[in-house]
């Protein structure tokens, strides 16, 4: 069995719960026995003591000595396991002990040490003498260490009080705030035992110090040589300055002590109160000055407060300004009083405009700010969308479909637009009505709905001009549309100097041109030039009225010379809400190797019709015109005519609820010109 089995679960506990500092009580619960020895040739621990006696100072009766110090060491080769310290003898009452050793079951390791004091506390006079003893499982054990002192009689001795600091001053404190705690220290200098009767706090101000104190008081004394503290806080429960005593009575010659206190009671740190918040200032225009807001600062603490600076803040601070009729440091505002900030705007641009009033002043909650913000009206901006309105051919005397302008305000201002006025040589075929507002507000936007009526065949050009307060006043769109005679969808002889009657599109290396130098008819016509293969351009024009069911369309076209390829010269679609950029009606090819035409036709399901004509009667390098009849329906028909002379036909299901309406001129895909000329799509035939 190891030893320290044989101390009880008790016991065991016990020493837990004293620790490394136990008290000789506890040890009296213990059995105190040596404990079994380690067999001979096993390792075994060893203790020594140092000093192994110790003397004490005489000293006052019922004063206590400072510790002195022993120092257990395990010289021994196995750990060393410690159960017991204890004081005997006659006055084993007039010391004390404790140790910072570990106790079984912990175990001290051999060359360790560890300390165990003991203090001296003689309870009447004479000598003294105790032993301290060790029970370990060291084979000396018990150790023990004797102890020796005397006491003297206390009539021979004085308590004497000194306190420190004399005077303690707590400063400023908000009322009914309570300061943190000041230490006043009570020491007996004296050579007998301090009695303690009493902590007061004395004077008019008593009420706002409080104090507590770790001192004994009477019946118990603060020992000879030592030292106690007394706690005191301010809490003012009123203003201004507030004063009192500490005082401790006790038994030590010349009477009690005192410490004087101070304070001051605060009402606390002056407030600054903003109102309101923030301002907003009317749109205005730019470079004009609005009316000054006010802002009111408002002193709600209870003292006066200092204002330091009024400052504009802010990327558009200097479209603010601030004025103010406040005192400034070193002058304050009283507690409650209030003064007044004025700010005006002032645009310097258009758009919206932020900045920050901010003040700064002694409060806690420095700087204030208030928010400002305004918006700078610049010019009107007009904005109109599409640029220019083309129509479809139309009939003479008959009014088109109408067409809107948007007109947007994009600038900073209010928009008045003066007038809407249509000129120009086509001014009477177009007239307009509109939605717009006598002043359209800035981001808004109306609409300018168009009609074109021809009073006569042919281009009609006019321009709709807008009036207003923009700087770049009067703005423009201008119309377009061509007058064609009833009957007659479309028609062209490039005449006019103008493609205005086309949409026109072209690939990198492809132009359309008019050319004034070539012609069928007249002096010009139109060229579309691939510059190489694998190019394209094309023209198209929508028929007026729409789609009809038959149609004559002629043309006149003249094909460079070279061309080794079939070209595709001109087709017809109809523009459907299934095929929004039109599904192919016809198509006419010229085939360079039977130097003739194809036509290609396809109804409603794309089933195809093919002609093959003209072999052999298209020449390249000269003019030759095309008339091809189109009868779109269900028993339908198509033929073509070249230069005058029928050259072909075919019947059979050409039905459709969507007849072709736009009119196609190509050139594609080789390289070479193709020149047009004498477009016409009419419900008659032009014969030639
Ligand atoms: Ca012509």
């Amino acid at each position: 069995m190891k030893p320290q089995r044989m101390l009880s679960a008790r016991g065991r506990a016990a020493l837990r719960a004293a620790g490394v500092a136990a008290l000789a009580a506890v040890f009296a619960l213990l059995v105190f026995a040596p404990l079994g020895s380690a067999a001979a040739g096993d390792a075994q621990p060893q203790v020594t003591l140092s000093p192994g006696a110790l003397t004490f100072p005489d000293r006052p009766v019922g004063t206590r000595s400072e510790a002195q110090a022993v120092t257990l060491t395990n010289t021994g080769d196995a750990p060393l396991t410690i159960s017991t310290f204890r004081l005997n003898g006659p006055d084993a009452g007039d010391f004390g002990l404790g140790a910072i050793c570990p106790v079984n079951p912990d175990q001290l390791q051999p060359g360790a040490s560890c300390t165990i004091y003991v203090s001296f506390t003689p309870d009447s006079p004479g000598a003294k003498s105790a032993t301290l003893a060790i029970g370990d499982d060291a084979p000396s054990s018990p150790q023990t260490v004797e102890l020796s002192g005397f006491g003297n009689a206390a009539s021979g001795g004085t308590p004497a009080a000194t306190v420190s600091p004399g005077t303690m001053g707590f400063g400023d404190e908000i009322v009914d705030v309570r300061s943190n705690a000041q230490a006043v220290t009570v020491t007996n200098s004296g050579t007998a035992p301090l009695t303690i009767s009493t902590f007061r706090l004395t004077g008019p101000d008593a009420v706002d110090f409080a104090q507590g104190a770790d001192c004994p008081v009477s019946p118990d004394a603060l020992p000879a040589g030592s030292s106690c503290t007394i706690y005191v806080s301010f809490d003012p429960d009123s203003g201004g300055l507030k004063s009192a005593n500490l005082v401790i009575g006790d038994d030590a010659p010349g009477g009690a002590q005192t410490v004087a206190l101070n304070g001051r009671g605060s009402l606390g740190a002056a407030e600054a109160n903003v109102s309101p918040g923030a301002l907003a200032f009317s749109d205005r225009m730019v470079g004009t000055t609005s009316e000054a807001q006010a802002v009111t600062l408002r002193n709600t603490g209870a003292e006066p407060l200092a204002i330091f600076t009024f400052r504009l803040n802010g990327a558009d601070a200097a479209d603010f300004a601030q004025g103010a009729d406040c005192p400034v440091s070193p002058d304050a505002l009283p507690a409650g009083a209030s003064c007044t900030i004025y700010v005006s705007f002032t645009p310097h641009s258009g758009g919206l405009k932020s900045a920050s009033l901010v003040i700064g002043d002694s409060a806690p909650s420095s700087p204030q700010s208030v928010l400002l913000s305004g918006r700078g009206l610049s010019a009107p901006v007009v904005s109109l969308a599409p640029g220019a309105l083309t129509f479809r051919s139309q009939t003479v005397g008959t009014a088109s479909p109408t067409q809107s302008i948007s007109l947007s305000n994009t600038g900073g201002g209010p928009l008045v637009v003066d007038s809407f006025q249509i000129g120009g040589p086509g001014a009477a075929d177009f007239t307009q009505t509109n939605n717009c507002p006598a002043s359209l507000n800035a981001g808004a936007s109306c609409s300018v709905a168009v009609t074109f009526t021809p009073g006569a065949e042919g281009p009609r050009n006019a321009t709709l001009t807008l009036n207003d307060n923009a700087d770049d006043s009067p703005q423009a769109v201008s119309l377009f549309g061509a007058g064609v005679a009833s009957g007659t969808y479309f028609a062209e002889d490039f005449e006019s100097g103008s493609l205005a009657q086309w949409n026109l599109l072209s690939s990198a290396d492809s132009t359309i041109t008019l050319d004034s130098t070539v012609a069928h008819s007249g002096a010009a016509s139109v060229r579309v030039t691939n510059g190489s293969g694998d190019q394209a351009s094309r023209l198209y024009a929508d028929l007026a009225g729409g789609g009809h069911s038959q149609t004559y369309t002629h043309f006149c076209f003249n094909i460079s010379t070279g061309h080794t390829e079939g070209i595709e010269i001109a087709n017809g679609r109809a523009i459907t809400d299934e095929y929004p950029l039109g599904i192919r009606r016809w198509v006419i090819t010229y085939n360079p190797v039977t130097k003739g035409l194809e036509g290609y036709f396809f109804n409603e399901a794309l089933d195809r019709l093919d002609l093959y004509a003209a072999s052999g009667q298209v020449t390249t390098g000269e003019w030759h015109c095309a008339e091809l009849y189109l009868d779109e329906q269900v028993a339908g028909r198509a033929e073509l005519w070249l230069d005058g002379v029928s050259v072909g036909s075919v019947t059979g299901d050409l039905g459709t609820p969507s007849p072709y309406d736009r009119v196609y001129l190509w050139n594609q895909p080789a390289a070479g010109s193709v020149w047009f000329d004498d477009v016409k799509v009419a419900s008659t035939p032009t014969g030639s």
